[in-house]
């Protein structure tokens, strides 16, 4: 469609701003349906980025610059008004200088290319909920994940026809087919990479990247950094959670929400075959979740997004089914390896490299290099829709009414693998203190532990000091029924390195510990930090585990915990004013505990 369909006057004016600045040959809106996105596919096979997967319908695997592989932290902006708006946790610019220097990035930079203009909602379009975004982009690739991601095109034209409010959202990868220059597969301008947002204005400029969280801005940079700049504003709570439904033997039915940083299995989670009978957990989402106090005082959850960008390492029949028939057609697959008779292939993905593998570098693989054949933030995207075990309200617009929220993250030690909060406020200080090993679904240094508020770190869009005010207003609302708070670890290592706990379906386990809780039944005995399953509280049939291991899991060593009180400190003092005193005094109330361990507290639970 071209620009004569847009008749929201404001975005008209946006658009054509940005076709002057960008200079695109042409630009064309996206209707969101088939034909437009078989056309842009086949465009893609010509030029050589996409690779057809014969083994799945309509799917392809594309291979990017090897710089441009992951997120990118270091080059991701908050331009607020002022610096304390960001807060310490943020890179921070003035907006006014940062707009100056973007404007000479973009100025031209869509020369000899297409500007495609994609209408997108957040949440299904037109519900109380959702919002509307609208992208700007020189990337097909942009364009086809968006298409999986969210719901886009035509009926979210007709919504700003009604003159709804838009975040606006460029991109480009900066790379224009100026003369003497030629189409690559995976055009991009690595080295000046720019992911920038200003709050104020809800608008996104995302420059040099075509990855991910980078380029679909509908992602992290919309339904997380803006959104939660709108939720503080409008008081409801954008967040990095996965939203399940769990269903017990008797066919009681609980939601639960989530939040693990980047690469800590909320994929996994969200969709899991539980390794209990009779037991059933259906996915709502896998990454975002937005929340709002309902009517009937309960906490609601949508998902805004439409599909999984899921990490592919690690994702097999084992280890998530549900996951592995998401992606049996209609997906794209980025940076995974691929085999000579048309499939992907990655670590993990169970068996021995097939003959002929082809790596994520477009090179025939050789184990003896020491090297993986799909890149560790390899990722499919798949339509939520193809998931197994959707939830049937998933798409609700009102959402699902949420009985228990959970942190967590990676700690080889220290954190028990289940704790859970005494109260709302024990719960916001529980999210304020996450910490987590940082993995490849960040550029940088992984394996090292930093602390990662809410998982939330690299997505709060404003001050993180304010983000957990935020947090303990909310639980403040007179009238509702809040939610349990728990803590889990699924990766806390044994003596020899490996992971003590099995994982995946047997995290069922712990999710049936936790709904019993919520019902007011299951046992739980008191620690310093909150209360831990009693024993034999763990559902732990059928389950081949040490007595040893499982004591080393659900230990909590006051030792190991005060050590990690001086970074918490550091951290709660890297804000300046306005730091929620409650969570200063909570944490000195969890030292003295730590420091004078009450007899009824146990030093474990099972020993
Ligand atoms: P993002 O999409 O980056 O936000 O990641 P995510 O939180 O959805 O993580 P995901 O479920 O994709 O898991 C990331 C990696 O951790 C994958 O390689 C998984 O196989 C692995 N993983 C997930 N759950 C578990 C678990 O319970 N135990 C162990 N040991 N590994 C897990
Ligand atoms: C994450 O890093 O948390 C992701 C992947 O979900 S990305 O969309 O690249 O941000
Ligand atoms: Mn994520």
């Amino acid at each position: 469609m071209n620009l004569d369909c847009i008749r929201h006057p404001r975005l008209r004016e946006w658009i054509d701003e940005n076709v002057a600045m960008c200079m695109p040959d042409d630009v064309v809106v996206c209707d969101g349906g088939h034909e437009e996105a078989d056309r842009l596919a086949e465009r893609m096979l010509r030029s050589g980025s996409f690779k057809r997967l014969e083994k799945r319908p309509n799917s392809f695997a594309v291979r990017s610059d090897p710089g441009d592989v992951a997120r990118v932290e270091n080059n991701t902006f908050i331009c607020s008004r002022f610096r304390e708006e960001a807060g310490p946790t943020n890179n921070w610019r003035d907006p006014q200088e940062m707009k100056g220097e973007l404007r000479q990035r973009f100025f031209g930079c869509m020369r000899g290319r297409t500007m495609y203009v994609i209408p997108f909602s957040m949440g299904p379009v037109g519900g109380p909920l959702s919002q509307i975004g609208v992208e700007l982009t020189d990337s097909v690739y942009v364009v086809l994940n968006m298409r999986i991601m969210t719901r886009m095109g035509e009926a979210v034209l007709k919504e700003l026809d009604r003159d709804k409010p838009f975040v606006k959202c460029l991109h480009s990868v900066g790379y224009p087919l100026t003369l003497g220059r030629h189409e690559l597969p995976w055009p991009c301008d690595s080295n000046n990479k720019y992911i920038v947002h200003f709050p104020e204005e809800r608008s996104i400029w995302s420059y040099g990247s075509g990855y991910g969280g980078n380029a679909l801005l509908g992602k992290k940079c919309y339904a997380l950094r803006i959104a939660s700049v709108m939720a503080r504003d409008q008081g409801w709570l954008a967040e990095h959670m996965l939203i399940l439904g769990i269903t017990n033997p008797d066919g009681k039915k609980k939601y639960i929400a989530a939040a693990f940083p980047s690469a800590c299995g909320k994929t996994n989670l969200a969709m899991l075959v539980p390794n209990l009978p009779g037991w059933k957990v259906e996915t709502v989402g896998d990454d975002i979740a937005w929340l709002r106090w309902g009517d009937d005082g309960r906490l609601y959850a949508i998902n805004p997004e439409y599909g999984f960008f899921g990490v592919a390492p690690g994702t097999s029949l084992k280890s998530n089914p549900n996951a592995m028939r998401s992606t049996e057609k209609n997906c794209i697959f980025t940076n995974v390896a691929t085999t000579p008779d048309g499939d992907v292939w990655w670590e993990g993905i169970g068996g021995e490299p097939p003959a002929g593998l082809v790596d994520w570098l477009g090179e025939p693989y050789d184990p003896s290099k020491g090297k993986p054949a799909a890149h560790p933030n390899s990722r499919f995207t798949a339509p939520a829709s193809q998931c197994p075990v959707i939830d049937q309200a998933w798409e609700d617009p009102r959402g699902v009414p949420i009985s228990a929220i959970l942190f967590g993250g990676r700690r080889a030690g220290t954190v028990p693998l289940v704790h859970e909060a005494m109260d709302w406020e024990h719960g916001v200080f529980m999210g304020s203190i996450v910490s987590s090993e940082t993995t490849a679904a960040a550029a940088g240094a992984v394996g090292q532990l930093r602390r990662d508020p809410f998982a939330m770190l690299p997505f709060c869009g404003y001050n993180m000091g304010d983000y957990f005010h935020h947090w303990l207003r909310m639980g403040e609302r007179s009238g509702v029924k809040h939610p349990r708070f728990y803590y889990v670890n699924w990766f806390r290592k044994g003596a020899d390195g490996k992971f003590l706990w099995p994982g995946f379906g047997d995290n069922a386990r712990v999710l049936k510990w936790i709904f019993e809780r919520c019902d007011g039944a299951g046992e739980a005995v008191e620690t310093p930090i909150g209360n831990v399953p009693a024993p034999g509280a763990l559902d732990l049939d059928g389950l081949d585990l040490s007595p040893e291991a499982m004591a080393e899991l659900l230990t909590v060593r006051e030792d190991e915990w005060l050590a990690d009180v001086p970074g918490i400190r550091a951290f709660f003092g890297s804000f300046h004013d306005g730091f929620p005193e409650e969570l200063v005094a909570r944490l000195d109330w969890l030292e003295r505990r730590l420091r004078h361990p009450a007899a009824k507290r146990h030093r474990s639970a099972i020993a």
